[in-house]
């Protein structure tokens, strides 16, 4: 059966909530197939998330890998096209780690591009009503740890990527920070998985920043 992985983040950084794993199990909650929707939680810890992840990969054989986390004071969900072999954590992980200037997995690729339609999931997204970009850095700490590492244990053949999402309206820190409510933060990530399964080649509109 086709399966899809599907996974968000814990709080971190002293944060009480992850929109996140919040939304992955919304997501979970809706679902009504007809594919398999594994969802998890992952710990915000570069070697519990990267070997949590990378068990679920060899238990699941998922086709499609989504892996999410928050990406506070964005304002719009960030479908990640690239994921960088390096991490320099600017804060530590919830075990108090804190690499710095390391690979994300020693002897590997520079890089990774994402094996989703990230265009075509952005633009799906925004059709629907609700803020949506491509964007281009995951960042150094263990979101992107964990998209490079997705990348490297997929199977050949599995799709895999990454979604940051702002702030939810219900978890927000400060009335101030950017955000969206839980619920389209959910339905963006549905919409995700769906352009996952649906779509094979990704839009070919210009896309792409100036700087
Ligand atoms: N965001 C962090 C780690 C966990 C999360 O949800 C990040 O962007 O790396």
């Amino acid at each position: 059966m086709t399966t899809v992985l599907l996974t968000g983040f814990e709080p971190f950084g002293g944060d009480a909530a992850n929109p996140s794993g919040e939304a992955v199990h919304r997501v979970a909650a809706h679902w009504d197939g007809p594919e398999m929707l594994i969802t998890a939680v992952l710990p915000v810890t570069f070697t519990g998330a990267a070997g949590r992840l990378r068990e679920l990969v060899a238990v699941h054989r998922p086709d499609v890998v989504i892996a999410t986390g928050l990406a506070g004071g964005r304002a719009a969900i960030g479908v990640e096209r690239v994921a960088v072999n390096l991490v320099d954590a600017r804060i530590p992980d919830n075990v108090g780690e804190q690499p710095v200037d390391v690979p994300s997995v020693p002897g590997a690729a520079t890089a990774h591009f994402a094996t989703l339609p990230v265009k075509e999931i952005a633009r799906r997204i925004a059709g629907a009503g609700i803020p949506a970009e491509v964007s281009y850095s995951a960042g150094t700490f263990v979101c992107n740890h964990v998209f490079f590492t997705a990348l490297e244990a997929a199977a050949s053949g599995t799709r895999a990527g990454f979604i940051h999402v702002p702030w939810s309206a219900e978890h927000a820190p400060s009335a101030d920070s950017a955000i969206l409510p839980l619920s389209d933060i959910a339905r963006a990530l549905e919409i995700a998985v769906r352009t996952s399964l649906d779509v094979t080649a990704d839009a070919s509109t210009p896309g792409g920043t100036l700087h």
